[in-house]
């Protein structure tokens, strides 16, 4: 169905549930007195965010990310270790005791948050570290807040930075680059995490890096070299099992950049019985035999960066990505192995014009996405797309809090910043709404009523979200539904494992493809869960 053009910016936005607690962090207390110092005792700290109602608040609750459960692997041994997440609406901070070392990530959008609480802990006398992309990105923005900054891999740093605060040399800035072999680091510390709090905390990399270098991600950001390096599969496998949860996310940039590695990996996970979910760029579909591989392994759902329908703006971005008349023949491949696709679309890119959401949305009802995330172009600083924005004075303000891709922070080409705005809700409103979550049904009648209950958590539930979060209930609601999807996975690879391996016909495009005996008719498999990160 052809979605009129001008249908978004006839149609009004709803307001949205957003209460003060997804909205505001909790306020620090400044008038108690000081509690005692813990020595040799260290609190990770992921800072608040705000959330933007428009998306799921299940998002935040998916998976944890591996920012610090990473670094605290490599604690050394005379040192105890906490983590707190500001996300998960538990309240304040840990701060009795006071610990005497605070580690604090910092994105750019949290940046207010991270320095009042390191000004906090700092006044109550702990030695505050601050590390994280935005430490890489505005290192000197980020320097005045911390007694030390960690400028690169923190796995590498942090045992020298507790050790330098143990023999009271701390220095001012600790850098690392990313070329250590990744497969000597320690596992992340998850057993840190509070489990009933996440669908899984089975958040896994698998790999560091991506063959891409898109101007507006930011892998591309001044000083970041991140050669791609995977960590052996069996390792991976392994840190998988001794988690115990039947859904793992891998939050790896990208999965697919090397295609060897992936085939070696969906050898080691297919053991394991798990279902997964992964980043992975349109280009594994060149191998379908690949997809295969993944879905006979466990993969249910992935996520790819389309970023838009217009080939033009795709080179702009310098993305190597196959052409956008393609798209739809590669997703009917992971929808022929049972792969739920979650496509990512940027939107405000030059080439964008007023028609670029109705024309986006139809795209993904007709090919029946199960689900969609929407970004507006935000350029990151000291990327290539910050430098060409600055330099053409199109930034219109540098409020870090509001580069989240939720806002509009630049003047688009052919839009106002208003127009973006509004099509970018709109984007969400239409797509999470009950019409369009019906039209992108799955074609098998047996993965219906499952993508439906899915969808309905998903994406019409951000009250009921509110209220898993604050009481600790995430995992509880959601294990049965994806351990039901664990065992109906199962049963779908016995039928795929069943059926001829697909061959060069199945490499054709759709319209050129005759019936045949290497392209067996689809088999669905009726899988909820879909990678979101
Ligand atoms: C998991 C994840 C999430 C999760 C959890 C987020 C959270 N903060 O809790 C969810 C799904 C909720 C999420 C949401 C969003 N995310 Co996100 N997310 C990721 C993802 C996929 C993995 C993060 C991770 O675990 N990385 C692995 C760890 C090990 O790497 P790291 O964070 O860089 O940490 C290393 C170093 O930086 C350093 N370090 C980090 N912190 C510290 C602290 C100390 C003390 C020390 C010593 C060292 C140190 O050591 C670590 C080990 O080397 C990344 C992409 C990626 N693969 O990294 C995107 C990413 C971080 N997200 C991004 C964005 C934009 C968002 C959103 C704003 C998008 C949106 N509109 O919804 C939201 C909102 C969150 C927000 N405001 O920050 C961007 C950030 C871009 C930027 N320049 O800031 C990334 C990079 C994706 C991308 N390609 O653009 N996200
Ligand atoms: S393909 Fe994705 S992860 Fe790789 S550089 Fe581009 S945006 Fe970044």
């Amino acid at each position: 169905m052809n979605i009129d053009p001008h249908l978004p910016f006839r149609t009004r936005i709803a307001p949205l549930f957003l209460p003060r607690e997804m909205r505001e962090p909790p306020m620090l207390d400044h008038d108690t007195p000081r509690p005692p110092l813990r020595r040799r005792h260290a609190l990770m700290i992921n800072p608040f965010y705000p959330k933007d109602p428009r998306t799921s608040f299940g998002k935040h609750v998916l998976t944890p990310t591996l920012a610090l459960t990473s670094v605290a692997a490599a604690t050394p041994g005379n040192w105890t270790v906490e983590y707190f997440d500001e996300n998960l609406l538990q309240g304040r901070p840990p701060a009795n005791p006071i610990p005497e070392v605070v580690g604090i990530t910092v994105h750019l959008t949290f940046a207010q948050r991270a320095y009042e609480l390191a000004r906090w802990y700092r006044s109550r006398g702990s030695v505050v570290i601050l590390g994280g992309l935005h430490a890489l990105s505005c290192p000197d923005e980020v320097a005045p807040h911390a007694d030390a900054l960690a400028i690169g891999d923190g796995v590498q740093l942090w045992p020298e930075i507790l050790r330098d605060v143990e023999a009271g040399r701390l220095r001012p800035r600790y850098a690392s680059t990313y070329e250590s072999d990744y497969r000597l680091d320690p596992p992340a510390r998850r057993r840190l995490l509070p489990r009933d709090s996440f669908l899984t905390t089975t958040s896994v990399i698998a790999t560091r890096g991506c063959h891409n270098r898109c101007g507006f991600c930011y892998l591309a950001t001044d000083g970041l070299r991140m050669p791609y390096r995977m960590r052996d599969a069996e390792q991976v496998a392994q840190e998988i099992r001794e988690d115990g949860q039947p859904y793992v996310v891998f939050i790896d940039n990208n999965l697919g950049s090397r295609r060897d590695y992936l085939h070696e990996l969906c050898r080691a996970l297919q053991a394991v019985g798990i279902i997964w979910s992964a980043a992975v760029t349109l280009d594994v579909t060149d191998d379908p035999r690949l997809i295969r591989a993944m879905a006979l392994s466990g993969c249910t759902g992935v996520f790819v960066g389309f970023e838009s329908l217009s080939d033009a703006n795709i080179q702009h971005a310098k993305k190597r990505s196959p052409k956008a008349d393609d798209y739809a023949r590669r997703v009917r491949l992971f929808h022929d192995n049972g792969i739920q696709v979650n496509g990512s679309f940027v939107l405000g890119f030059d080439d964008d014009r007023p028609g670029v959401f109705a024309r986006t949305a139809s795209w993904i009802e007709e090919n029946r996405l199960e689900c969609a995330t929407f970004h507006i172009l935000t350029p990151y600083p000291g990327t290539p797309l910050f430098r060409e924005m600055e330099a053409a004075g199109r930034l219109l303000h540098r409020d870090w809090s509001r580069y989240d891709t939720g806002h509009v922070v630049f003047r688009p080409k052919h839009l106002t910043p208003e127009q973006l705005l509004h099509g970018y809700h709109w984007m969400y409103q239409h797509l999470f709404s009950l019409p369009s979550i019906w039209r992108r049904r799955p074609e098998d009648a047996r993965a219906v009523l499952p993508y439906l209950a899915m969808s309905m958590l998903y994406k019409k539930s951000n009250r009921f979200w509110h209220f898993l979060i604050k009481h600790r209930l995430t995992h509880a609601a959601w294990r049965p539904l994806v351990e039901w999807n664990r065992i109906r996975h199962q049963a779908f690879r016995r039928r795929l494992a069943a059926t001829p391996v697909p061959g060069v016909l199945a490499t054709q495009r759709a319209s050129d493809r005759e019936p045949s005996i290497l392209h067996p008719a689809p088999i669905r498999a009726s899988t909820v869960v879909s990678a979101g990160v």
